[in-house]
């Protein structure tokens, strides 16, 4: 079987953290590392996104071009990715020209098929700067928190998703002139018409993670909608049409099939320029995209729909994507630097500990808060006194008592022969959960080893054996010597740089997964090394205090986000935007009942439904964004809960006045309705 895996392509506009870390490479790297020692034909791609709004926003911010940025990003980036140990078969980049060449030849491909299509739309446009806006090139008021700096695409403050239209007094980002509303047309992609193929292809992944499948069936709900896959800006691939000469790709239509161009980049520097087409041309490669789950819509959705309509190339066979990692009990967030930035770490640490730390409480099922005090205990008191205290205990006995020589063992006692089978047994185990990407299992199976070396070592007690029944302590020492050697070759995947060390230590002979069942090693040690020095609790407390200051040149978002009208995953900005109020700012919220007379949708959008209330007292305009939830008819006489002192806010050129009230979970939208009939009009509190 053949294997291909890729881990998300990160923006060439900062540098790599613990979020992106834990969400979608380490994970990939631990896999990837276990199955070359099982000896399967995988590879490992990546490299950096180097187009989009984050990028050029990025550069106009630094006042450099584009190419500065991701030249900077890019380096740093794959450099400490080397030192934290991720072993990519190739880390690419999409400026490269045969990148580009790959994405436009894919475009010209799904184009010619039909699955393209111009369409017109409106768009601001600034005069000042001579340039259509996409969406986070617009700023202005947000017409449900008032947050005077929300963007074209989402309010940071309140997490609404956002149209540049929807803002109030919207400006250029760049200049902060007013723009206009202009025509421009833009290619989309006949995402709509792949609805029920996905549904039927991501319906027969039974074995797919919870998370992949809700988000996509939230979606298929929703129904699906075409999607412009250009922009008017000149940093990204050119749209190789004639008539289109100063669009470019959008970025999320490039970057996935920077999967595929990394992996011919691959196969050139291999000297065998065809040997991409092994794995993307053959239906028996497994294709497993790690990803964090904000990137869940494209790689299970748009991505796949982009690989139907090319038809060549193989379809995703899984989509681990991991939750998120939140940090000291808030969520990350680059541009307050609440973020444990990668490179810094790597000055003041080993990379083996944060492996290790984010590997036991990977957020595979749920976002996972990652706490420096919880990285110092598992440093000092899993990996240092657990499996830095077994092998260094072992090897200072082998050195003291027998010359350095591993001795051979005698007959082996019941005891011995359980700690033989659990080298056996966890083995195999750890195997089997890192195939169904259960990587926090797997380590944690793991380090149950090395805690009964620990115990057997106690029980034995080779030091009195070693004056009272040499044969008894030889047997023990062999016991051991036969642990650290099975942990060498399984604790690889997860702890490259120590397995390395003990490697060399125990002068392993095994190679491969398996043979750690029964592991070959050498007849006498190696360089005995501290393999996990103690962290100090003022070391911690440094970091600690770095948290939230500004130190880095990291001043705005990474994401490039969904483009049109879809709400995705915005609680978790809620969440810690979340503050406490007293009841008097509370009484300030006037809320009513009312009763929906009238309702219909905004012309020319999806989402927006303009409605006439009755509000007891007096009757009123209101527009929501619920349209992707429910159909106007459907609406018309229910009674709900609106905000009735909210200022008025004009949202697509239409006023409202009020805001109704609705449960958000991602993509699903529920109203706050009435329990039972009450006088239209009447205060909620
Ligand atoms: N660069 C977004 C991100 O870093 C994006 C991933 C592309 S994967 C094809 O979250
Ligand atoms: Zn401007």
């Amino acid at each position: 079987m053949k294997i291909l895996v890729t881990s998300a392509l990160p923006y060439a506009n900062g540098e790599i953290h613990l979020g992106h870390l834990a969400g979608a490479y380490l994970p990939a790297d631990i896999y990837v590392r276990y199955h070359r020692l099982k000896g399967n034909d995988i590879i490992y791609i990546c490299g950096s996104d180097e187009h989009g709004v984050p990028i050029t926003i990025a550069a106009d911010k630094q006042k450099v071009s584009p190419q500065v940025i991701v030249d900077k990003y890019h380096n740093s980036i794959k450099e400490s990715f080397e030192k934290f140990g991720c072993s990519f078969d190739n880390y690419s980049r999409t400026s490269l020209p045969l990148h580009h060449k790959t994405a436009q030849d894919f475009f010209t491909r799904i184009y010619d098929k039909g699955f393209i299509y111009p369409k017109t739309i409106s768009q601001f446009f600034c005069h000042a700067c001579n340039m259509f806006l996409a969406d986070r090139y617009v700023t202005g008021t947000c017409p449900h928190c008032e947050n005077d700096k929300a963007r074209g695409d989402q309010c940071e403050k309140c997490g609404r998703w956002l149209e540049p239209f929807n803002l109030i007094e919207p400006k250029c980002k760049t200049c902060g002139a007013q723009p206009e509303e202009l025509k421009t047309t833009h290619y989309f992609f006949k995402l709509s018409q792949f609805q029920d193929t996905l549904k039927k292809w991501i319906g027969e992944k039974t074995n797919w993670k919870d998370n992949v499948k809700k988000f996509c069936q939230g979606w298929f709900a929703q129904g699906l909608e075409d999607r412009a896959i250009t922009r008017d800006l000149t940093w990204g691939v050119k749209v190789p049409l004639k008539e289109a000469q100063n669009k470019v790709l959008y970025v999320w239509f490039d970057a996935p099939i920077g999967y595929i161009s990394s992996t011919k980049e691959w196969a050139e520097k291999k000297g065998k320029p065809d040997l991409w087409k092994d794995y993307w041309l053959d239906s028996k490669t497994k294709l497993v995209h790690f990803i964090g789950k904000d990137n869940i819509v494209f790689h299970a959705m748009v991505w796949p729909a982009m690989l139907f309509a090319h038809g060549d190339y193989i379809l995703p066979s899984e989509i681990p994507a991991n939750e998120f990692l939140n940090l000291e009990g808030r969520k990350l967030s680059t541009s307050e630097n609440w973020a444990v930035w990668l490179p810094e770490y790597l000055k003041e640490f080993e990379p083996d500990p944060l492996r290790y730390a984010l590997a036991v409480n990977l957020p595979e099922n749920r976002d996972i808060d990652f706490a420096w005090r919880d990285f110092l205990a598992r440093n000092n008191n899993e990996l240092a006194d657990v499996l830095g205290n077994f092998i260094n205990r072992v090897a200072t006995f082998i050195n003291k008592n027998y010359n350095g020589n591993i001795p051979e063992n005698h007959k082996f006692t019941e005891s011995d022969n359980e700690v033989l089978i659990k080298i056996e047994d966890t083995t195999k185990k750890v195997g089997e959960l890192i195939e169904p990407f259960q990587i926090k299992d797997a380590i944690r199976e793991l380090m149950t080893l090395p805690n009964l070396g620990n115990r057997y070592f106690d029980y034995q007690a080779p030091w009195q054996s070693f004056k009272t029944d040499r044969n008894k302590c030889d047997t023990t020492i062999n016991v051991c010597a036969r642990v650290i050697a099975s942990l060498s070759v399984i604790l690889e995947p997860f702890l490259p740089f120590t397995a390395d060390k003990i490697k060399k230590l125990i002068q392993i002979q095994s190679k491969a997964w398996d043979e750690a069942q029964n592991p070959k090693f050498g007849k006498t040690l190696g360089p005995v090394s501290i393999l996990f020095p103690k962290i100090e609790e003022k070391v911690i407390n440094t970091q600690i205090d770095k948290l939230g200051k500004k130190t880095t040149t990291e001043t705005e978002p990474k994401k490039e986000a969904v483009p049109t009208t879809s709400v995705v995953k915005i609680e978790d900005v809620k969440k810690e935007k979340q503050m406490e109020i007293t009841f008097d700012d509370f009484k300030k919220i006037e809320l009513k009942t009312a009763k929906i007379l009238n309702a219909e949708r905004v012309a020319a959008t999806d989402k927006l439904i303009r409605m006439d209330i009755d509000l007891g007292t007096e009757k009123r305009q209101i527009v929501a964004g619920i349209g992707m939830a429910y159909a106007p008819e459907t609406l018309i006489g229910r009674n709900i809960v609106v905000v009735a002192n909210l200022q008025k806010a004009k949202i697509r050129g239409v006023e409202s006045n009020g805001m109704l009230l609705a449960a958000v979970d991602g993509a699903d939208i529920s109203l706050v309705i009435l329990d039972k009939d009450i006088k239209t009009g009447s205060s909620v509190s």
